[in-house]
């Protein structure tokens, strides 16, 4: 037993970690526009006012924006059968409230469509990752404002009408639940509760309540989508997405599994319950008690949920953690999700802990749950790629990552898990969502750009590139090097 025959095998990306030319084509200004450069020290900034002399990486990123055919070419060298991107939302409504779509975006994403088409690697889009419009925060504070869905689904509608005939896979938001913990207020919600002065990424304003209005606008906004996604094609799937951020309890001691289960509940399957099965799950409610929070909900929404829900799952995955009820413990160390470090886990160079077992254990969780297709469209290893004198970049490190989580993921498989495709994240290098960085990267391909601004974007094969081209060919059979 293998693979199936029709796995996606592919990469992933998004816009704003990648494109560049943030102001071509007529593009309007995107939260990401607003995040300096940072690293794993120090923490990126939000400046709502632009300042003269900082660095913004994603205003540049990987400029794929002039390069996407080299990109494009490149991914089918290594036998992509899927590319995971992201449309920028600025592109297509610069503002984010206009009544009609800007042309030049649509065009720009017709050609990437068509270029990905040429070599039959069928597109996989992300509607809204991590670039909400800056407009709409300073109009109505963005997903805070129930407002949002009407421009959410207005944008929806422009490009599942343009693609038609094109495109097949839809996902609604990127790690939707990234929006549970404080840093996805902004990141991912275009929340700003501080809109006078620059803040710390980490550091923001955060108004719980806030957020998890903002989910419930968005659960609408996804359901809506959905529904509108069938009607204009039938063949249209459209997926949520998640990070699944698997945590175990730290002992077998009643008190940390129970704090484990309720950390679970919330950070990995509250948001996807309500996008898969269709209402708010039972043990919402006394989270929402405990931490003040009432979600306000008009008519009718609990029937647009139910009719809403999405065709396939997809996740993230990058790591795992620990969790203790035990408080003295209960310190991050190192893991952006939270948690505490697992003492039979390594880390990455960014705290990261790697455990490819997690993988296999979760797929088979989530399958469980929800009995509908998975894929996994982002894992892979940020680290830090060296060029060889002879100009090689020998990321053995990298391969040994992919092979473990991929090794894994067939014994899923095995486990009866529908696993329908896997895309490694940043394909490509691009800046670092989290930290702002290049320095992290994640690619089969390097990109000569650097944190201090120099680099002539100029492309070149990592050691991971021939690797993965002969995993694809093998369809996951053969992961020697
Ligand atoms: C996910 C995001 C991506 C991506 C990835 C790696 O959370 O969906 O946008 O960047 O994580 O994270 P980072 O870039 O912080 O290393």
């Amino acid at each position: 037993m293998s693979f199936p025959k029709q796995f996606l095998w592919g990469g992933a990306t998004a816009a704003n970690q990648l494109e560049g030319g943030w102001q071509e084509g007529g593009k309007g200004v995107s939260c990401s526009d607003i995040c300096t450069g940072g690293s794993h020290k120090q923490s990126k900034r939000i400046t709502p006012v632009f300042e003269a002399e900082t660095f913004y990486p994603s205003h540049m990123a990987v400029d794929h924006f002039h390069h996407f055919k080299e990109d494009i070419a490149l991914f089918a060298e290594m036998g992509f059968r899927v590319y995971r991107f992201s449309i920028a939302w600025t592109r297509i409504f610069p503002k984010g409230d206009e009544k009609e779509p800007n042309e030049a975006g649509l065009k720009f994403y017709e050609e990437l469509i068509d270029e990905c088409l040429k070599y039959n690697i069928e597109p996989l889009i992300t509607i809204s990752h991590y670039e909400v419009p800056f407009g709409l925060t300073k109009k109505c504070n963005a997903w805070a404002s129930r407002e949002m869905i009407d421009y959410y689904i207005n944008y929806c509608e422009a490009i599942f009408n343009r693609y038609k005939g094109k495109v097949k896979y839809w996902l609604t938001f990127n790690e939707i639940n990234s929006a549970t913990m404080a840093l996805g207020g902004f990141l991912s919600q275009g929340i700003l509760n501080e809109k006078e002065k620059s803040t710390e990424f980490m550091k923001q304003k955060d108004i719980p309540k806030l957020r998890f209005q903002g989910l419930h606008h968005q659960f609408i906004a996804s359901a809506k989508a959905v529904q509108l996604a069938h009607r204009i094609d039938s063949e249209y799937k459209v997926g949520c997405m998640n990070i699944y951020a698997t945590s175990y309890p730290l002992t077998c001691n009643p008190d940390d599994v129970v704090f484990n289960q309720k950390r679970n509940q919330i950070f990995n399957y509250f948001c996807s319950d309500v996008q898969c099965r269709g209402y708010y799950p039972s043990y919402i409610g006394r989270y929402f008690k405990e931490n003040n929070i009432e979600i306000e909900m008009e008519v009718g929404d609990k029937d647009i949920l139910k009719a809403g829900t999405v065709d396939f799952h997809t996740f993230s995955y990058y790591m795992s953690s620990c969790e203790t009820a035990d408080k003295s413990k209960a310190n991050g160390e190192g893991n952006i999700m939270g948690g505490v470090a697992n003492p039979y886990l390594k880390a990455s160079d960014w705290g990261w802990q790697i455990d490819p077992k997690g993988l296999r254990y979760t797929l088979n969780e989530i399958y469980d749950r929800y009995q509908m297709p998975l894929m996994v469209v982002e894992n892979g290893l940020g680290a830090y790629d060296k060029i060889e004198e002879d100009g090689s970049i020998n990321d053995s490190y990298r391969i040994d990552y992919l092979k473990a989580h991929i090794s894994e993921m067939h014994e899923a498989v095995l486990d009866g898990v529908d696993l329908i495709g896997y895309t490694p994240w940043g394909c490509i290098d691009l800046v670092s969502a989290s930290t702002g960085e290049y320095a992290k990267r994640y690619g089969f391909i390097y990109v000569e750009r650097y944190d201090d601004g120099t680099g002539d974007f100029s492309r070149r094969k990592k050691k991971s590139f021939d690797w993965y081209k002969k995993v694809i060919a093998t369809n996951g059979e053969d992961l020697e090097y």
